[in-house]
């Protein structure tokens, strides 16, 4: 589209508001997946869309959305959007964006041949997938991996965001808040903590936004910890400019104070978590005493009952510690006395154990690691543990220190304390997840099997990337090459990654033939893309392009929308509908909403004639490689989808009377319509009006699926676990390290304290009005939203007491150089008060390089040009402030 009719579009776009029709979608610009309508007119006989709104009926984001998810349509009237297949020409290299036009079955022909060409074997190729491939074609592309072989999927919101900061949460509460299980219930809490998190509140992400405010409007006081004042900062009581990287200080300093002045929620503590589990010491640990199943489940606890004086056994997995093994009401002690003995050994509580391990964490140590006053932090931890309901925000994006999977690990210990779980301003579950859990229980109860994908919490992870891991769940016997690469480490002596799940761990050592598996090298040849941007979300960029050009690489297929970064190192660029054009395969959880719901997108516009829906792209491929029946097959098995009802429609796809995402579109209303009792039809109805169905409200769910009060979590013991049962697991399984230590400990930033006056701690966030780094960075509005706040958004926040040492005033263009790699970047100052003198801070939505797309290409400084390849060892998660920068004028 030219310019000039792209603005004559956009002048009819804001013209009358009548004859508008709206209809149900959901937001595709980031992970908060706010529910919208799309409102469409008839503009010259063709169906347009003219304005995104909040879904008003949507128990998520409540009728808001915020100025991405509004400014969205423009994403479908982009000039530079995919419209039809490319292939590279040939001579051409990755990278020089050299494509021709092709058809489907030619773009098909040629990534089949290419495959042939290379030889390719199922385990040397792997997916590539973006958070959108993740929440709505998960089950498609796990069906689709396990019914061709390919034991290697690369998912980018794991290791650069959510793997090990959610980890360490679902550590202690047994939920997979990688697949948001948990909404902060912000709005009824009187207290509130956030750390490390900015776009996760309030710069924005919509559902929790609107509770934010809410909680602002009823007076909660809000604390934030934050080395820059912040958007989320700037709306808080109280701003700690903490020193980066030293959250976990903070809170276990307010743990050793609550701890010690008994302000806890002591019901709580003695009922639902293993704090009174009575423990002995055991090769210099201190092990909770248990009996074990063959599987090495834990089948029976022992605690002191308060009440007869006589240790108890307390049964394997529940949720309460209020009953003994024969039904027997108990109160078990929080302490035993001292000198007690247990068969003839010393034994205490896993209470008095976080007792002493806590000791030293005094708020005058949290101030040395800090840089916070003690007396701020015993006072916070004062107001904290005396005001009902507290809570502290569980964080979104982790993948900053090594110690993030522990610092959020803190944050839920802290929460346990208060015992806000499932109840109001704590931290509720979602209601897909009770769901789940409810289903999860009931099976168990009867000794039947869960659908992979219908597993509660923690259990699905541990399943579904456990078969990824074990080389006995693939008939070539090849696990991922990043467990590979893991169990090389290992042979090395090198400690390698524990659960390296949906990780790139290793792909470039596969890619240029070094990496081992069996005595033979473990190659990549071919990757096929969704929806992903490594080129731009990986760690250092360098490292993606060796990857994409390597003369190893046989064939790389990219799915996308838009000519992004990484479709310019593609053979093969397939273009995908967007998300206000298509109907996708399946209805889906609202989210983290915590009323039960269903909620899918209805296509609002007619899609590009010559794009594709991605469950239909992996479908022709499925034939391709002659794996539909066992495709057909493996969805059934995850999903619980009737098996006869996929093969009845997905028969009239293969015959051309339906596509395949309609195919599994009718099956899926078909599974959840016999589950409400109501017919397929009425169900779409009443989607198709309203969006979003809720089910069961939160307030019901809380009578009877509360958890913890009503039903076990999913850790091993079924209870909220401030000693780790499953790191406990790991120090059996990989000799003790502090990274997996099952108690409360420290781990220091590693870091230069004794930092020149041009040397800084180095961190960057996200920016309200860009998604990631891409997605919609090429909106001519929201660049122009960006542009207006240029020095703030694009630049590199300094604060003016090192800036007049250096001679750096705002706007000036300054060298940031990566002291441990040498990386550097060129960035234009931002001098501000609003950030602690030995830090800098920079974006990380910006530095997009394809020049096709004309609003954001060349625009501000691609974070991943200056971080390194640098991941922690217990699920690959990058480190991506874990150094120091040198600035220079
Ligand atoms: N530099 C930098 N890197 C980052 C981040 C950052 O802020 N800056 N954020 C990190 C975080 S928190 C996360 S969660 C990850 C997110 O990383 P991703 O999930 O990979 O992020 P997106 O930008 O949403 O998507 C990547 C690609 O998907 C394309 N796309 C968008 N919509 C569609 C669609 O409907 N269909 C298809 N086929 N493609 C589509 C975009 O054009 C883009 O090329 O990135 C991480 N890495
Ligand atoms: N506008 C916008 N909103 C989004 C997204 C988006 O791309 N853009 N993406 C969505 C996704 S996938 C995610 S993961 C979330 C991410 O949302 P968040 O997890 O909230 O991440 P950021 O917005 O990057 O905020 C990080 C904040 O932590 C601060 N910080 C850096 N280092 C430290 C430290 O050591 N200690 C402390 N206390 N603070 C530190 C930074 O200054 C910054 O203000 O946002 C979601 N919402
Ligand atoms: S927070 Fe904004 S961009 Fe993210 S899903 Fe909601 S409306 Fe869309
Ligand atoms: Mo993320």
């Amino acid at each position: 589209m030219s310019s000039q009719k792209e603005r004559k579009v956009a002048a009819r776009q804001t013209t009358s508001s009548r004859d508008v029709e709206w209809v149900p979608s959901i937001c595709n610009f980031c992970s908060t997946v706010c529910n919208v309508r799309v409102g469409v007119k008839t503009i010259d006989g063709k169906k347009t869309a003219v304005k995104i709104e909040g879904n008003a009926n949507s128990p998520l984001n409540r009728g808001k959305t915020c100025a991405r998810g509004q400014a969205g349509l423009r994403q479908t009237y982009d000039a530079q959007r995919l419209t039809t297949p490319l292939i590279r020409v040939p001579g051409s290299k990755r990278g020089e964006w050299n494509f021709r036009p092709a058809s489907w079955e030619e773009a098909y022909g040629y990534v089949m041949r290419k495959l042939e060409e290379y030889q390719v074997q199922p385990w040397e190729m792997s997916m590539v997938g973006g958070w959108t491939s993740c929440v709505f074609y998960m089950p498609l592309a796990l069906s689709f991996v396990f019914s061709t072989g390919i034991p290697n999927i690369v998912a980018s919101p794991m290791q650069q965001c959510v793997a090990a900061g959610h980890f360490g949460n679902d550590l202690v509460t047994g939920n997979f808040n990688f697949h948001d299980e948990v909404l902060a219930d912000f709005e009824n809490a009187k207290y509130i903590i956030l750390s490390m998190t900015n776009s996760g509140v309030a710069a924005a992400s919509t559902s929790r936004l609107v509770r934010f405010a809410e909680a602002k409007k009823r007076g909660a006081k809000v604390v934030v910890l934050d080395p820059r004042l912040s958007e989320t900062a700037a709306k808080a009581d109280e701003w700690l400019p903490i020193k980066p990287g030293t959250d976990g200080a903070f809170f276990l300093a307010l743990i050793h104070v609550m701890l010690r002045q008994g302000l806890y929620d002591e019901e709580f503590l003695i009922k639902h978590t293993n704090m009174p589990f009575l423990a002995l010491e055991n090769q210099g640990m201190v092990v909770p005493l248990t009996e074990s199943d063959e599987q090495g489940f834990p089948t029976s606890f022992r605690v002191l009952d308060r009440i007869s004086g006589e240790v108890h056994r307390l049964p394997g997995y529940s949720n309460t510690n209020a009953l003994d093994t024969e039904g027997k009401n108990l109160v078990p002690a929080l302490e035993v006395p001292q000198g007690f003995a247990l068969d003839g050994n010393k034994a205490k509580t896993i209470f008095q154990y976080m007792l002493e391990q806590t000791a030293k964490f005094t708020p005058a140590w949290a101030e040395q690691e800090t840089g916070l006053p003690a007396a701020t932090i015993e006072r916070i931890a004062l107001e904290f543990g005396q005001t009902r309901p507290a809570l502290v925000d569980p964080g979104w994006h982790g993948a900053r220190y090594e110690n993030i999977l522990n610092t959020r690990r803190l944050q839920s210990v802290l929460q346990a304390l208060v015992g806000g779980f499932d109840t109001p301003g704590g931290w509720l579950m979602s209601g897909e997840y009770h769901e789940k859990l409810l289903a999860f229980l009931k099976a168990r109860q009867e000794g039947k099997e869960v659908p992979v994908l219908s597993l509660p919490g923690l259990q699905f992870p541990l399943t579904a990337a456990g078969k990824f891991f074990n080389p006995a769940e693939w008939s070539h016997g090849h696990p991922s090459f990043a467990m590979a690469k893991s169990i090389a480490d290992k042979a090395e002596g090198k400690p390698g990654v524990i659960f390296p799940a949906f990780s790139d761990y290793g792909l470039e050592e596969a890619v240029e033939g070094k990496l081992m598996f069996n005595g033979e090298p473990y190659r990549i040849k071919a990757l096929l893309m969704n929806a992903a941007n490594p080129v731009r979300h990986f760690y250092p960029d360098t490292r993606w392009k060796n990857i994409l050009t390597h003369p190893n690489m046989g064939l790389v297929v990219a799915i996308d929308i838009v000519p992004s970064d990484t479709a310019a190192y593609a053979d093969v660029i397939l273009p995908n509908q967007n998300y206000i054009e298509r109907d996708e395969p399946f209805l889906y959880g609202a989210g983290p909403a915590t009323d039960l719901a269903l909620t899918t997108r209805f296509s609002a516009v007619e899609p590009q004639p010559e794009t594709k829906g991605t469950a239909d792209i992996l479908f022709e491929f499925a034939v391709g490689f002659g794996a539909l029946d066992k495709f057909m097959e493996t969805i059934s098995a995850f999903t619980g989808y009737d098996l006869a009802e996929i093969k009845e429609e997905v028969g009239k796809a293969t015959k051309g009377e339906q596509t395949f995402t309609q195919a599994i579109r009718r099956v899926s209303f078909k599974h959840h319509a016999r589950a409400l009792g109501q017919s397929p039809e009425q169900l779409e109805k009443t989607l198709r009006e309203k969006g979003v169905l809720v089910v069961e409200s939160k307030e019901k769910l809380m009578e009877h699926a509360a958890i913890c009060r009503c039903l076990p979590v999913p850790t091993p013991s079924g209870r909220i676990e401030i000693y780790s049962l499953l790191l406990a697991g790991f120090v059996r399984q990989e000799g003790y390290r502090i990274n997996w230590d099952p108690g409360l400990v420290y781990m220091p930033p590693q870091l230069n304290q004794e930092k020149k006056p041009d040397e800084f701690f180095f961190t960057y966030g996200k920016t309200p009005t860009v998604s990631y780094a891409s997605t919609n960075s090429n909106n001519p509005i929201l660049m122009a939203l960006s542009k207006a706040k240029e020095d703030e958004f694009m630049g590199l926040w300094i604060n003016p007491q090192r800036a007049s040492l250096l001679n750096i005033m705002t706007g000036d263009t300054v060298t940031v150089e990566n002291c441990l790699s040498g990386q550097s970047v060129r960035i234009n100052a931002f001098v501000t008060e609003m950030i602690r003198p030995d830090t800098v801070f920079m974006s990380s939505s910006f530095g997009t390089e394809n020049p096709l797309l004309k609003y954001s290409s060349g625009v501000g400084t691609a974070l991943n040009r200056l971080v390194p390849y640098q991941v922690e060892p217990i699920v690959s998660a990058f480190k991506t402030q874990e150094f120091t920068v040198r600035v220079t004028k």
